[in-house]
């Protein structure tokens, strides 16, 4: 008789590939961050992206909760990387990015990529983790009725149940046009002790929100109301004390060129968001990566602590 075959060292989700830690803390009901990768391969300059996604994880365990960091590596979705898997996808110039769309293709073909907010929301979702942080969420662009550019993250978050933390969507965008869109799409939008509604790079965007919570237990228990109605995000957008923020007169001037830059350029689709945070970093000279870092820093210990607070809630 042949023995048994032994049981997978770790039990994973079909079709993705969860690591140890992020699977035991997942079984045992411990508070679990995921994170996107497309911030780091596309949205931060190399090499500076890889020690920023060591901080951004050490930072969600300052928060109280593990890291797990998503991406696509050879068609597997991974939720939870080694270190190895973290130096491909920071270091290689020509990974994709995979939004929620892309997932099926990179699967059947064996592809590897970095995943935006919509897809790590998804995967998230799906591997049962209930925060994400990241740093700007994709929204309506400045050109849009032109162009029909609107980020595929606001729909995924319209029907994907999960926190996430944020500083608003990227001061590029048209923001409050995106503002309309999420409140159509029905998702949920608190600020992080107040209703000014953040600028990504500078604290204030010029929109407020109509509502905001206090702490980290009151942003979990809003989205535990929210998981029990409707299916659908909770954001929470997290706003740059004033003190770290871009100098505004800066900010203003350094998008107007960028987004020139992207016209002259003549760039389209999903290369327009890289191709402008790339040029801001460089007008900038450094201003705007430094502050990119620091405000995903931010939100990324902030959702720990939410995550916490979920884990302590009864399910
Ligand atoms: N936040 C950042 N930097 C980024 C992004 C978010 O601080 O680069 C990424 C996210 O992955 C988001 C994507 O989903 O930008 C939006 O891309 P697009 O506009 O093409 O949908
Ligand atoms: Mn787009």
């Amino acid at each position: 008789m042949s023995a048994a075959a032994p049981l997978p060292a770790v039990p994973t989700s079909p079709g993705m590939s969860i690591s140890p830690e992020v699977c035991e803390a997942l079984a045992a009901g411990r508070p679990v961050v995921a994170l996107e990768s497309t911030l780091l391969a596309h949205g931060l300059p190399r090499p500076d992206n890889r020690a920023a996604a060591d901080e951004v994880e050490a930072a969600v365990r300052v928060g109280g909760a593990v890291p797990a960091t998503i991406a696509v590596l050879d068609g597997v979705p991974h939720v939870g990387l080694t270190a190895d898997e973290v130096d491909r996808v920071c270091a290689d110039p020509d990974l994709a990015k995979l939004g929620v769309r892309d997932l099926p293709v990179a699967a059947a073909l064996g592809l590897s990529g970095a995943t935006t907010v919509s897809s790590t929301a998804l995967l998230a979702a799906r591997a049962g983790i209930g925060v994400f942080a990241t740093g700007g969420l994709g929204g309506v662009h400045r050109q849009s009725a032109d162009t029909f550019d609107e980020s595929a993250d606001l729909v995924a978050l319209a029907r994907t149940s999960l926190v996430v933390v944020c500083a608003g969507v990227k001061s590029i965008l048209d923001v409050p046009a995106t503002l309309e869109r999420l409140e159509s799409l029905s998702v949920t939008v608190v600020g992080y002790r107040t209703t000014t509604f953040p600028g990504f790079y500078v604290a204030d965007s010029g929109s407020t929100v109509d509502w905001s919570v206090d702490d980290a237990a009151q942003a979990a228990a809003v989205f535990a109301a929210r998981r029990d109605l409707v299916p659908g995000a909770v954001v929470v957008a997290n706003p740059l004390p004033t003190g770290e923020q871009l100098d505004p007169a800066l900010h203003d001037r350094v998008i107007a060129g960028a987004l020139a830059a992207a016209e002259d350029a003549g760039v389209r689709g999903k290369a327009v968001t890289p191709f402008v945070l790339d040029h801001l970093h460089r007008a900038s000279e450094g201003a705007t990566l430094a502050v990119n870092v620091r405000l995903v820093l931010r939100n990324a210990e902030l959702a720990g602590q939410i995550a916490a607070a979920l884990a302590a809630l009864p399910r």
